[in-house]
């Protein structure tokens, strides 16, 4: 029998389709129609959905084995996948088989699709922007494995009481998760504490880390990748039988229970770093188990160590996988007896790093002392790894004391740290920013006196999001009308056809169809009157963010609603989406104060439904699916020179809303590819703000001068919204550390133009079209795409 194709092909008939469901149902799920639950049945159809992606994983895994090709590996604390079935429907063309099905057996499909949990192992745009490079890696045939943590608890659910913030657990996979294959067998052990002594490193304390993975599809293609995801395990040994014996029941297990909490939570901090061992110890183990895992994968086909770099590329997502350079340097050096200089050679061949901040406060460091507690012999290395780096630095800048100091891996003051960004640009070919605006200013001030020694390391590779998800299941009636419009589906895999649709915004029948489905979009969240301009903030709150000064803006459309309500222009709906650090204070007083401004807003008559603010709570990717076609107004809105890319924009835009927005991240190349008279531009730029910044900047001036401003902050400060937001209006008044009163005039100018540009709805609509049409670049295929031409140089394998 032939091993590889011998697999009995799985149907594509609906009648096919029912009888794998019920077999599954009886041999899998074990029981029956008549006593099986809507939970049954979603479990069932997840494994009848996934056998037919294994399937196709076969023949990957045969035509990747065949070829030995170079592999993508990428390395991530984070993925954010989203809802899992009907990507998978899609993906395995069973969108119309499966309802179908379900019905047939007396099951509402509505009912079960909506079992189907999204798995939030990530924050925000990082996670996000991981799968969706995995989707474009797969979908573009490149041999690729995600590697990452399964946390048992992901980004907590947010609720609001009273109007504030409130973090309740989120047990995922509690059900069980149907889409993950776990292989408890396959356990990698992993090491911590300990001394170094002349045998090498001894840890003190051992765990083991458990694989599972998830099927990564390609769309369009044959091609299954993976996603492998490390959960932690307790040794044998660390059961205490003794003290088990002794009654001490509690302590027995102990010590496994502290070596499971390493897979236990995702620490749910965007962007800002807190520092704790527990993080440090998820990092290692993420970069131990998925090192040892790479090279198993390695020795399959190869032998000589010096052909690694040529077999497999790892990107690092940001700095949490950092301690992946000196983990393989000591797996090379200490493990394989290779000597220094060709282990170095071999590592600087195989990393890339990306990063995804500017914000000096989430570059990460770790304490000397603590690091060398967990790892000691990683610090060692680390140390040595400073020594040839600053070496490099005397003799290229003889005398430069200070530039030693600013490029070493150790900061010396306060305390002793070691720089985590300053050892993945040390100890990588190639680093990228996300944007183009990010890359040069990464060059220019963050890794300024990197890139004077090493020009060569630094590019650029511009975010992307896959038009699969946020457009094809996102939003399946505007897709039809693209389709319809281009005569092919063939823009799902070749983004940049969308510009086919340029001449279409000129048509006025098609441009009430577009009409047609934004309403219908609306229509669907419920948010009452469709023909209101649905203004959309959908992000992690970040006082850089500035939701703060979209909410001075609501304030200021209140205070002319009251003071005349005939005149007041077009009907609004302003939605915010998001979450805020459980311990960012300042980014949840801006929450709370937003409900509170919801709420004076509904509760006053005068309003007539002209003005409203809605805040549905846990936004998740989920309810991303949902409010991004719906949307007409995309708020991007950031002090300049902060965010590094910004993904949400993309998604936004391609699903036909408008930006409003700061030359900040990507939003510069989409308004250089929409053009500036289909965007509405306001603020400081990047340099103007910095200037600001750097000089005496008072925000009270700008207070002092404004009257809608200063009523805006009056009315704040006198307690008109429930009393809530004192604390948001003083440290505006005091500090406003990202200029929100400096662009506020700017900012409301440009909001009455977009209320003066809804109120002609051709022209409006014309300006959507238009932004769909000329954000094909903002595919996660280019992005890959660059990837490949900048960076990974690998090339595709089909099945
Ligand atoms: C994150 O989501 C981002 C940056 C981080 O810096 C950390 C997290 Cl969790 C350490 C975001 C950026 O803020 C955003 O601008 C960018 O689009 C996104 O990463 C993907 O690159």
């Amino acid at each position: 029998m032939d091993l590889r194709n011998g697999l009995r092909p799985l149907g594509s008939t609906p009648a096919e389709f029912e009888q794998d469901l019920l077999s599954n149902l009886y041999y899998r799920r074990g029981t029956t129609v008549e006593s099986a639950s809507a939970q049954d049945a979603y479990e069932t159809l997840a494994l009848t959905v996934r056998d037919r992606l294994a399937a196709r994983r076969a023949r990957t895994a045969a035509a990747q084995y065949d070829s030995n090709p170079r592999w993508v590996y990428y390395l991530s604390a984070e993925y954010l996948l989203g809802p899992q079935l009907d990507q998978n429907l899609l993906y395995s063309g069973t969108t119309d088989l499966a309802p179908a099905a379900l019905k047939a057996l007396g099951f509402d499909p509505a009912e079960v699709a909506a079992l189907d949990v999204e798995p939030g192992l990530g924050n925000g745009g990082l996670g996000r922007l991981a799968a969706c490079l995995l989707d474009s890696l797969a979908t573009m045939d490149i041999p690729a494995v995600g590697y990452g943590i399964r946390y048992d608890l992901g980004i907590f659910k947010q609720s609001f009481e009273n109007g504030e913030q409130v973090e309740k657990p989120d047990d995922w996979a509690f059900q069980g998760d149907p889409w993950e294959f776990p292989a408890p067998d396959d356990r990698n052990r992993v090491g911590f504490y300990g001394h170094v002594g002349p045998e090498g490193w001894v840890p003190g304390e051992v765990i083991d880390g458990e694989p599972s993975h998830l099927l990564v599809p390609g769309y369009g293609t044959e091609t299954v990748n993976f996603i492998r995801l490390w959960r932690a395990r307790a040794t044998e040994a660390s059961f205490d039988l003794s003290r088990f014996s002794a009654g001490q029941y509690a302590e027995a297990v102990d010590q496994a229970v502290r070596a499971e909490n390493i897979s236990k939570v995702l620490y749910p901090d965007d962007s800002t770093e807190s520092g704790r061992e527990l993080r440090l110890k998820q990092q290692y183990f993420l970069v131990s188990c998925s090192l040892r895992d790479i090279i198993r994968r390695f020795r399959f086909r190869n032998h000589d160590w010096a052909e690694f770099p040529a077999k497999a590329v790892i990107q690092l997502n940001d700095t949490h996988p950092t301690l992946a350079i000196p983990e393989l340097m000591r797996l090379l050096v200490d493990e394989e007896g290779l000597d220094w200089d060709q282990a170095w050679s071999i590592v600087r061949q195989t990393f890339a790093y990306t990063c995804h901040t500017l914000l000096p406060e989430a570059l990460e460091t770790w304490p000397v002392a603590m690091l060398g507690r967990l790892l000691p012999r990683h610090l060692e290395i680390i140390y040595r790894i400073n020594d040839g780096l600053l070496g490099e630095v005397r003799s290229r800048f003889p005398g430069d004391l200070d530039r030693v100091r600013r490029m070493s891996l150790i900061q010396e003051e306060p305390e002793r740290r070691v720089r985590m960004a300053n050892l993945a640009v040390t100890g990588t070919f190639a680093v990228n920013g996300v944007a183009e605006l990010h890359s040069q200013l990464l060059t220019a001030t963050t890794f300024h006196d990197f890139a004077t020694m090493w020009p060569d390391r630094f590019r650029n590779v511009t975010n992307g999001v896959s038009p699969r998800r946020f457009v094809r299941l996102a939003n399946p009636g505007l897709s039809s009308l693209i389709t319809s419009g281009l005569g092919t589906d063939a823009w799902l895999r070749d983004l940049s056809l969308l510009a086919g649709l340029a001449p279409l915004a000129g048509d006025s029948a098609f441009r009430a169809q577009w009409r047609t489905e934004k309403r219908r979009a609306k229509a669907a969240l419920g948010l009452g009157d469709p023909g209101a301009l649905l203004d959309v903030m959908i992000k992690r709150f970040h006082e850089y963010k500035r939701q703060q000064l979209k909410l001075l803006h609501i304030i200021t459309l209140y205070h002319r609603l009251k003071s005349d309500p005939g005149r007041f222009g077009v009907p609004r709906t302003v939605l915010f989406g998001g979450k805020a650090a459980p311990a960012y204070t300042a980014a949840k007083s801006i929450i709370h104060l937003i409900n509170a401004v919801a709420a004076t807003i509904a509760a006053d008559p005068v309003t007539s439904g002209q003005l409203r603010v809605v805040f549905p709570p846990n936004y998740n990717v989920t309810l991303a699916e949902k409010i991004i076609p719906a949307a007409d107004l995309s708020e991007q809105i950031s002090m300049a020179g902060k965010e590094a890319s910004g993904t949400g924009n993309m998604k936004l835009a391609l699903n036909g809303a408008i930006t409003i927005g700061t030359l900040d991240g990507a939003n510069v190349e989409i308004r250089d590819r929409v053009g500036g008279e289909n965007f509405f531009l306001f603020g400081l730029d990047a340099t103007g703000a910095a200037a600001l910044r750097g000089s005496s900047y008072q925000p009270r001036s700008y207070y002092d001068s404004d009257p809608e401003l200063k009523a805006a902050l009056d009315a704040v400060l006198a307690g008109a919204f429930g009393g809530v937001g004192h604390d948001v209006a003083q440290s505006l008044l005091d500090r406003d550390e990202y200029l929100t009163l400096a662009d506020y005039r700017s900012y409301v100018d440009a909001q009455d133009e977009v209320s003066a540009a809804w109120q002609d709805q051709e022209r409006w609509t014309r300006m959507s079209i238009l932004n769909a049409a000329n954000s094909g670049f903002f595919s996660s295929d280019r992005t890959v795409a660059d990837y490949l031409d900048r960076i990974w140089r690998a090339t595709p394998v089909r099945p």
